[in-house]
């Protein structure tokens, strides 16, 4: 095949080439990526990149968008079927400007919001200080319970009847288990606040009814399209008509100019994707494989915070093994697993170095794995992990990894 990129750019060529290998060789346990399908690719990778159409479809600023407008309707129609959502704005390019798109349609700078703290589980958007969102908003961060490491909607409540914010956000990056947006809304209801749910890492589970949806109980639904739900990398909004015009408004023209149209087109290629019936059986064994693994583990001496999960991620604490998430993390990476360090609820580490690992099923699902599978992966962490420091160790598990990773070819890359 002709490579007009190799010819032109060797040097981007080689690189794009060995992060191909790296996608092939490696397990991947990160559990916010995904493998995008060949098709979702290749609407990312359109024509559709060169068009400018400031506005939405049927009403831009730009002529010539009549092709865009049916990539962009089609997006908006199946993002509102697969979430059963009244709106949807398919246009935020990451799920940090859909959030920040949510918080302009919703509140006022100096507005007191509610959000998770981002080293119990929560995500940068969500209030912390070095975010645009902890210094443009009041943010009141809620936590888990420390017995239970569940989120603790007692402090939620209090804290709401103490602070009265405008908005509650709830939603999480490394929280392993159902989260209740029934009773949040009692809540927000009990002090007169809005309720946002950032369902970017459990919108495919959502999509699938693998997890219990936002969309009856949230004001607000926002989320990422490339993590369980397996699009391209970019983000949307769901909500109500009432809020369908604030939400436009906000993303564009106050937050964001042009719309990726190219993204957006394959966001389309996603939904539908989503849409099919082999969906929910994929959904069902990233949750499978979660729970294999998990068993393993724990089987091995690793503590999971809050004992398990319900969802597509564990969040494995290392301090019974005595091993730092970043020495783990490392470990780990030389045997060609990759996951990544991640701080545990009132972890006395800094968050450079930490006391745990997040672990995620939704990659190695998407390339077929298996519960067998699963456990054999859980079997070779923790021989990494219980021989710490062995490099003749850490070479045996490349070699096991990789004879695993050759069986199962790479969606978007193989087939
Ligand atoms: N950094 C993403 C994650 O890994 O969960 C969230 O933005």
């Amino acid at each position: 095949m002709t490579s007009p990129l190799k010819d032109q750019d060797p040097a981007l060529y080689a690189t794009i080439q060995a992060e191909t290998t790296r996608q092939r060789r490696n397990i991947n346990l990160i559990a916010s990526e995904n493998y995008a399908s060949r098709a979702v690719l290749e609407a990312q990778g359109s024509v559709l990149t060169n068009k400018y159409a400031e506005g939405y479809p049927g009403r831009r600023y730009y002529g010539g968008c009549e092709h865009v407008d049916v990539a962009e309707q089609l997006a908006i129609d199946r993002a509102k079927q697969l979430f059963g959502a009244q709106h949807a704005n398919v246009q935020p390019h990451s799920g940090a400007q859909a959030n920040m798109g949510a918080y302009f349609a919703v509140i006022s700078p100096g507005d007191t919001v509610m959000g998770l703290r981002l080293d119990q589980g929560g995500h940068l958007t969500h209030g912390s200080p070095v975010n645009f969102s902890g210094k443009y908003y009041k943010f009141v961060s809620y936590g888990v319970d420390r017995e239970t490491e569940l989120m603790n909607m007692q402090e939620v409540r209090r804290l709401a009847q103490e602070h009265r914010p405008r908005l509650i956000v709830t939603g999480a990056t490394a929280y392993p288990r159902i989260i209740d947006f029934p009773a949040f809304r009692r809540i927000a209801d009990e002090v007169g606040a809005l309720l946002m749910v950032d369902m970017a890492h459990i919108a495919g589970l959502v999509a699938a009814g693998e997890h219990p949806s936002s969309i009856p109980y949230a004001h607000i639904t926002t989320s990422t399209t490339h993590k369980t739900l397996r699009g391209p990398r970019g983000g949307m909004i769901l909500c109500g008509e009432d809020m369908a015009k604030d939400v436009d408004r906000a993303v564009f023209p106050q937050e964001q100019g042009g719309p990726l149209m190219h993204i957006i087109a394959a966001k389309a290629v996603a939904f539908g994707e989503a849409l099919r019936p082999d969906f929910k059986e994929y959904q069902k064994a990233i949750r499978a494989n979660a729970r294999a693994l998990a068993a393993e583990l724990t089987g091995g001496g690793v503590r999971l915070v809050s004992g398990g999960t319900d969802n597509h991620l564990l969040l494995c604490d290392l301090s019974p093994l005595n091993i730092t998430g970043k020495d783990a993390e490392e470990a780990l990476g030389r045997a060609y697993i990759t996951v990544n360090r991640n701080a545990i609820p009132y972890d006395p580490k800094p968050p450079r170095v930490t006391s745990g690992l997040r672990l995620g099923t939704p990659a190695i699902t998407s390339r077929g794995f298996g519960v067998a599978e699963t456990k054999k992966v859980g079997q070779l962490i923790l021989k990494v992990l219980t021989n710490m420091g062995n490099a003749a160790v850490e070479k045996q598990v490349q070699d096991e990894v990789q004879h695993l990773t050759t069986r199962f070819p790479v969606p978007g890359i193989d087939h």
